[in-house]
């Protein structure tokens, strides 16, 4: 093959795109309660060793790119839309004014906001540091974005105490930081139980986001299962109005499984809003998208969900590789993000609906012939056989996921 000129090579992206055939219209997207960060499609591909690769993009762009796509809904951080410098003042209600207006115009929610607190200088010490100073000014943050999410018709807000914890031990005292960052929280159910009973607006469902390491080297709230204890621990004064925000690479980078830590989160009553994306285990935070790396993995998170009537909020937070243009990040990573995750989700249902996974399951729960229950090896005996079920099972799911349930077969 010829270098491809500069000039040609979108028109090979796009035609490429459409060869891979599959995708569901903008309608069928907006069905399912999927979110687009604001933070996601404004990624410009930069890190710790790697320089930007690709040009800024404001919301009212992002916004208008997610509508045409299908993506029905747009969360974004208080510093993605706002100048820290401006948090709280005149400035920021215009511009908060301004994306109503945009979100109006293209047809789009706004279904969650949430406070960085990792980013800037002031959190170097993290949002609970020691200085009532920084203290403070971390309530007045997420009182702040609280506000904005009301105003911008939000139903959640999320938390990510990803600085919280430190690289060297001594200064910090662990249960004296985990009580300030309760009161933290607690800033933030206390106004909105002020502003929802103002605005005559249902509460916002605040969410906790753990991830086992990055930025911080030691991380106080390091996985879901971390928040549930701390949710319950009598720190928080609202325990009831704050849940979970799982992100599935998070559960999977401390080498979790994230269907079991889902798991956990369901039976508490407090899977509340997702972040869906992939990666590996024990690796720090790529967040590739959805499908990419475990597919199977994730065919089967989807079986668990539905099972549960979990119906989102599907929040695709991940990062478009630097490899991907700023064009691409539109005409290609987020309407394939979205498909790849329509389709595990379909496939789930088909799963679900499947003959003889449900036979199988079925089968394995009856169980064997009655023998005394007190006899360990009369109990294995009776279940011999039985058991290798729950292979088959596994078989039969990769079948669904390569579509080899439907006949298609491959010669040898
Ligand atoms: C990450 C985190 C963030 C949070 C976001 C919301 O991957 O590092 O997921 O993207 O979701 O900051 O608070
Ligand atoms: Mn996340
Ligand atoms: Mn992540």
């Amino acid at each position: 093959m010829k270098p491809v000129p500069v000039k040609k090579q979108q028109v090979l992206v796009d035609r490429l795109m459409k060869a891979c055939g599959g995708a569901y219209s903008p309608k069928t997207r907006r069905k399912y309660f999927i979110s687009g960060p604001q933070w996601a499609a404004a990624y410009q591909g930069q890190a710790l060793f790697h320089a930007p690769t690709r040009q800024p993009v404001g919301f009212e762009e992002v916004i208008g790119e997610y509508s045409k796509i299908g993506i029905g809904h747009w969360v974004t951080h208080d510093s993605d839309v706002i100048p820290t410098e401006a948090m709280g003042k005149d400035e920021q209600w215009q511009i908060v004014e301004s994306i109503k207006k945009s979100l109006k115009k293209h047809g789009l929610e706004c279904s969650m906001v949430t406070t960085e607190t990792f980013f800037h200088a002031v959190w170097a010490a993290s949002p609970a540091a020691e200085s009532p100073q920084v203290r403070e000014y971390a309530a007045h943050r997420v009182r702040n974005t609280v506000d904005i999410g009301h105003e911008l018709g939000a139903q959640f807000a999320v938390y990510w105490p990803g600085s919280l914890g430190y690289y060297t031990q001594g200064a910090v005292e662990e249960t004296e930081t985990l009580r300030w960052y309760a009161e933290a929280l607690n800033a933030a159910c206390e106004r909105d139980i002020e502003v929802a009973r103002k605005k005559k607006r249902a509460p916002l469902k605040h969410c906790l986001e753990a991830k086992p390491f990055e930025p911080q080297a030691e991380i106080l709230l390091p996985t879901s299962d971390a928040m549930l204890a701390f949710i319950s621990s009598g720190l928080l004064s609202h325990p009831e109005m704050v849940g979970l925000n799982p992100e599935y690479l998070h559960e999977l980078m401390w080498g979790g499984a994230p269907r079991a830590a889902l798991a956990r989160a369901l039976v508490a009553g407090k899977l509340w809003h997702f972040d869906i994306n992939d990666g590996y285990r024990l690796k720090h935070d790529v967040d590739i998208a959805i499908g990419l790396v475990n597919p199977l993995d994730w065919l089967n998170v989807l079986v668990m969900l539905r099972s549960h009537n979990y119906k989102g909020p599907f929040n695709l937070d991940y990062k478009p590789p630097r490899t991907t243009s700023n064009s691409g990040v539109f005409a290609v990573s987020f309407p394939t993000a979205v498909d790849r995750f329509i389709t595990l989700w379909e496939m789930a249902g088909e799963v679900m609906e499947d003959k003889i996974v449900q036979e199988a399951i079925a089968a394995l729960k009856a169980g064997g012939p009655p023998v005394d229950t007190h006899d360990a090896d009369a109990i294995a005996a009776a279940h011999r056989e039985l058991l290798t079920l729950h292979e088959l099972v596994a078989h039969r799911i990769f079948q669904i996921l390569v579509g080899a349930h439907r006949g298609r077969t491959y010669s040898a």
